[in-house]
């Protein structure tokens, strides 16, 4: 049972309109009488639902001016007893107004602490609530949607469904072990093993889609690599439209990486420029470019740049060879950026064609080509990868996880029927299933493991 009465600055710690200090527990109300004050009256009796406006005290001392709004026990985010002081958003203004409830009896809740209690007390299961802090997180359309198709509880609806179907068939089957009188097993191993592969074909499907929404949830892992001078640090700059990266005339200029984050369309990228890489740089520069290759090492996705303007160079070639090489190794996508069209190209695109892989003739400096790029990145990483927005359904990798190990399971269930083992053998496997996607929704989930999900949530949430 939760008995203390926690809270926190829910808004953040950055100067902001209004901030916002969240209190909940069963002495929330209590706790919030103890530091506001109204024209008449208190929060004790109040409505069960309340917007008022008060003042935020300490002992005598008003420190600010606060709406306070109270959402009783259970239609609260917590299920519990909430009131939100709204104050002005200032850090200093913020932790004086918590200072003083803390004083009145609160806590300071722990990072996730409200969404782990909202978990407690039933409000959401546990992949909602993982939910919760990849909207926050969320940096592209697409993210924002997968996280919000979870909380809504899509992938739970879909857990909780096999799960289902598991149990049945468990509890089917020690019935009839029990009960060998009434109730045959003749047949049913081959109905068994139906139902467990069309279990399977869906788990696998889960699976894969874990594998797609890490691009979603982080943004396309995107290395620029090429020679010096060939216009990568300029292609960052164009992508995000400011002069982030120091661009110059002279082979060599980027000496470390460099990351940053962009958005287009429904889509973000993890934009990483890297040191031209050549044979005879200096000591730095040799570092940068150990690190360039390092970077390729973990992209899905390298941009080949190529400066055109100097023709078809055999050193190019030679590069984007070993580059490639790297990039495939590693299963990433490789575009070639034909660079620097505005001088003129002296070959056609049939000749990048031959020579490199998917070639996009550009101009870092003008922005010419860029949307084409931006089709090609599409192309190669959503298009057809990506169901329907309403039904955007991604695992996380935690719940990939359970996900492997439910499949597993079910295999080891499937091998039993085939070899012919007797029945009371795969109900262990088949539970064993049931229990790791119970850990998706938390129903099965133990103390450390809910710990684990909740200390990684942002304070206040
Ligand atoms: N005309 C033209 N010049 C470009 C273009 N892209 C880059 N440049 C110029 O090429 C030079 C090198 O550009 P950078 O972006 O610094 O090249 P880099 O690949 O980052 O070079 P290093 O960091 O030295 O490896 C600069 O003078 C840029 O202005 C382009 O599309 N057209
Ligand atoms: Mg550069």
């Amino acid at each position: 049972m939760i008995k203390d009465t926690i809270a926190a600055i829910a808004s953040g710690l950055v100067s902001s309109g209004i901030g916002i200090i969240r209190i909940s527990g069963p002495e929330a109300l209590p706790v919030a009488d103890a530091c506001v004050r109204f024209k008449n009256g208190t929060l004790k009796d109040s409505a069960d639902r309340l917007a008022r406006l008060g003042a935020a005290y300490d002992g005598d001392e008003k420190i600010d001016e606060a709406i306070v709004l109270v959402m009783r026990a259970p239609a609260s985010y917590t299920g519990e007893d909430v009131v939100e002081l709204q104050c002005h958003g200032g850090p200093y203004v913020m932790r004086r107004v918590l200072d003083s409830v803390i004083k009145a009896g609160a806590r300071n809740a722990e990072p996730g602490e409200f969404t782990k209690r909202a978990f407690l007390n039933g409000k959401m299961d546990l992949s909602q609530a993982e939910a919760v802090m990849e909207l926050i997180d969320a940096r592209s359309e697409y993210a924002r949607k997968a996280a919000l198709s979870q909380l809504s509880g899509a992938l739970s609806g879909r857990v909780s469904e096999l799960r289902e179907k598991l149990i049945t068939e468990t509890a089917y089957l020690e019935a009839a072990l029990d009960d060998p009188e009434h109730i045959s097993l003749d047949g049913y191993s081959q109905r068994l093993a139906a139902l467990l592969s069309r279990v399977l074909a869906e788990l696998d499907e889960m699976i894969e889609s874990a594998d797609r929404g890490k691009i979603i949830r982080e943004g396309v892992r995107t290395v620029i690599l090429g020679r010096p001078n060939a216009g990568k640090s300029t292609l960052l700059n164009l992508f995000l439209g400011e002069e982030r990266a120091i661009v110059t005339a002279v082979p060599g200029t980027t000496r470390d990486i460099l990351e940053e984050s962009v958005r287009f369309d429904e889509m973000a990228l993890r934009l990483i420029d890297t040191a031209g890489i050549r044979e005879d740089g200096d000591e730095i520069e040799k570092i940068g470019i150990e690190k360039a290759y390092d970077a390729a090492k973990d992209a899905d996705l390298v941009l080949y740049v190529t400066d055109s303007s100097e023709g078809l160079l055999g050193e190019d070639r030679q590069l984007f060879n070993k580059v490639k090489e790297i990039a495939e190794e590693n299963g990433a996508a490789v575009i070639t950026l034909i660079n620097k069209i505005d001088k003129g190209t002296p070959f056609s695109e049939q000749e990048a064609g031959d020579l490199f892989d998917n070639p996009v003739f550009i101009s870092a400096k003008t922005g010419e080509g860029k949307e084409k790029l931006e089709e090609k990145i599409k192309e190669l990483f959503y298009d057809g990868r990506i169901n329907s927005a309403e039904e955007l359904i991604i695992a996380g990798a935690r719940q990939k996880e359970e996900l492997l190990a439910a499949v597993a399971a079910v295999k080891n269930a499937l091998s039993a029927i085939e070899t012919g083992v007797p029945e009371d053998f795969y109900t262990v496997d088949l539970m064993d299933a049931y229990n790791h996607l119970g850990r998706i929704t938390g129903d099965t989930a133990d103390e450390a493991l809910i710990n684990t999900i909740f200390e990684k949530f942002c304070m206040g949430k």
